[in-house]
């Protein structure tokens, strides 16, 4: 259970997972069909055996309540996870008149001069979005992310369904439904997009006064985005059960394709051989009622006193 379930299923995948190709030419290890189980009554999952960024994850998981779909917001708040992917629609632009960026997820890993260069146009690009209304409408915007899929769902009727309000009214009206589930995976879109939902889906469950959360996530990268997701939809379900009046009950993860980088394998070793620490407390604004009024600032960490940060590569 908890952090120490995370901590096994890595261990399990460096030992028993295939050795498996990928779209990023990367290579992995990697297992199919798993799932961990978080006791949100226990405290926050915020990872111990290595520092995760809780401003970050809070952030990013704002915009995406907001139904907000433009880097603009994230930039604001000093947020550059998704920068790349609206990057690399600019630099494959017309518009983009600077030096050649093909390829520059893999080219700024192995070429320290193409770095410096790749760097330099994303400053550029960066500042453009903050200041150039016109520019961020046209080069910040991702399209159909999360934001879109969970607020802003389009229908044949040219309408659009908010499946995030639609699920706290009947989970307030209905606890007992089966029928508690967002959807992320919409596949009209999908063929178009960078990045199809990772997260795919998750529904809520209502029990002894409890709001639990289960989340699909399709392609799991566990040593980067894994600690992440896990903090975002725990941050959810605190936030949901607050305003729906219940508790925290648990968090159950299922991972399709749970993979280790074969880039990460040092990384992963390392916080292996780290001890548990107690876990910290989630304290969040109790005068806000709905989640869509919450700021980065009702939210506070307490007692966090993570083993350092592991830098890795990130795969794009
Ligand atoms: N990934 C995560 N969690 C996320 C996210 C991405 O683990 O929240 F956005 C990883 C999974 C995979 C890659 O390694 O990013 C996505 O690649 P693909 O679409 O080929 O599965």
């Amino acid at each position: 259970k908890g952090e120490q379930a995370y901590l096994n299923l890595c261990k399990y995948i460096l030992e028993n997972g295939t050795k498996k190709e990928d779209r990023t030419n990367t290579g992995t290890y990697s297992s199919f069909g798993h799932q961990m189980r978080f006791d949100l009554s226990e405290g926050f999952p915020l990872l111990t055996t290595k520092k995760v960024p809780f401003r970050l994850v809070a952030s990013e998981l704002l915009w995406f309540i907001k139904g907000d779909t433009n880097i603009r917001y994230l930039l604001q708040n000093n947020n550059n996870i998704w920068n790349e992917w609206a990057f690399k629609k600019w630099v494959e632009s017309p518009d983009y008149k600077g030096p050649d960026m093909d390829d520059f997820g893999n080219r700024s890993q192995r070429d320290p001069e193409f770095k410096r260069v790749y760097r330099e146009q994303m400053e550029l690009f960066k500042a453009k979005i903050l200041e150039d209304d016109v520019f961020a409408e046209e080069f910040g915007d991702l399209g159909s992310v999360y934001g879109k899929q969970w607020r802003k769902w389009k229908t044949s009727q040219e309408d659009t369904i908010d499946q995030l309000k639609e699920v706290i009214d009947s989970i307030r009206t209905k606890p007992d439904s089966r029928r508690h589930i967002v959807s992320a995976w919409n596949p009209e879109d999908v063929p178009a997009m960078a990045l199809p939902p990772c997260h795919t889906l998750f529904q809520f469950y209502v029990a002894d006064g409890k709001l639990s959360c289960q989340l699909y996530q399709r392609s799991a990268d566990m040593f980067l985005g894994v600690p992440f997701n896990i903090a975002s939809y725990a941050l959810l379900t605190y936030l949901i059960a607050h305003e729906c009046g219940l508790q925290a009950g648990e968090f159950v993860h299922t991972l399709g394709d749970a993979h280790i980088y074969s880039n990460h394998v040092e990384q992963v070793e390392t916080q292996l051989g780290r001890s548990l620490r107690p876990m910290p407390e989630l304290k969040i604004n109790r005068t806000k009622e709905s989640i869509f009024d919450f700021e980065l600032t009702d939210f506070e960490i307490t007692d966090y006193n993570p083993h350092p940060a592991i830098k890795a590569p990130i795969a794009v």
